[in-house]
């Protein structure tokens, strides 16, 4: 088996020294630390996914998967960000209330540093008065929203419809994002954009400050 294989395989099983040895070694080999994280860390997450919602597997095991993920993680992160410098302002980054999934947030945060933001990361269940308060506080340019429950996607609409209610909205670019999560809605919800993923949600974010419109600018 190739070495990222190797990593997916090892993620699934939730054996995070061993996710994080082979991830090592990838660095040391220079595999660019994209594929690592894409047909290695990202791969293995798919496939506990897939065996989570057909009743494979059940919750410990996707708590271990989680761990080993963030062990991989926390070597590919420095390579991610290499020689950024925080230029282009404040991003408040958040999991809404209810919802506990941080993966897929943190590695927004990693593309988003790695971009020239300054990340201010509020954590998982965050509270639309918490986004809010930060938002004033740092006098952010983003405000980032990840949501990985259908149940706590609305909290989104929530923190947004709050912004504009506190007029932050002409100074904040909202951007939403998390599996569940689709351009139709976040147009709906208010957000200035959507993204797939964190390359997406850079180029999204850069694309607003370049003065292209905004999901609700769009004709
Ligand atoms: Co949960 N979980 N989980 N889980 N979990 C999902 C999301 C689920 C789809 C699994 C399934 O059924 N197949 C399902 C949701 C169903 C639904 O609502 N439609 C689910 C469920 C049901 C639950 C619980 C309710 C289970 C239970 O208790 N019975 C429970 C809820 C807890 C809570 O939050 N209140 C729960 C718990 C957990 C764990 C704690 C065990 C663990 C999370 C650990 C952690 O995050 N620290 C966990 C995990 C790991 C998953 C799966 C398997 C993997 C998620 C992940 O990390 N993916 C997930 C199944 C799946 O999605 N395949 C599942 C890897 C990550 C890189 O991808 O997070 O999608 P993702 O992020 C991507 C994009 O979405 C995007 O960019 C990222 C990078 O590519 N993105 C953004 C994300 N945020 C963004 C923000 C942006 C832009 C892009 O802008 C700001």
């Amino acid at each position: 088996m190739e070495l990222l294989q190797l990593i997916a395989a090892e993620l699934e099983q939730g054996h995070a020294p061993q996710v994080a040895e082979l991830t090592a070694e990838a660095i040391a080999q220079d595999l660019a630390p994209g594929d690592i994280l894409q047909d290695g860390l990202i791969a293995g997450m798919d496939v506990v996914g897939e065996k989570f919602r057909s009743r494979l597997i059940f919750l410990p095991h996707v708590l271990l998967a989680a761990r080993a993920m963030h062990a991989g993680m926390d070597l590919l992160k420095p390579l991610l960000i290499r020689d950024a410098v925080p230029t282009l302002g404040k991003a408040i980054l958040g999991t809404v209330s209810g919802d506990q999934h941080d993966i897929g947030k943190n590695l927004v945060g990693i593309m988003l540093e790695g971009a020239g933001f300054e990340v201010i990361d509020l954590g998982t269940n965050v509270s639309p008065d918490a986004f809010l308060e930060a938002a004033c506080e740092h006098d952010a340019k983003v405000v980032g929203m990840s949501a990985l429950l259908t149940t706590t996607m609305p909290v989104m609409g929530q923190v947004i419809a709050l912004l504009k209610e506190n007029d932050r909205a002409g100074d904040v670019r909202t951007v939403v994002g998390g599996a569940p999560v689709t351009e139709d809605y976040a147009r709906e919800i208010g957000a200035d954009a959507y993204a797939f993923d964190g390359v997406s949600a850079v180029d999204r974010i850069r694309a607003l400050f370049a003065g292209e419109p905004g999901l609700q600018e769009e004709s």
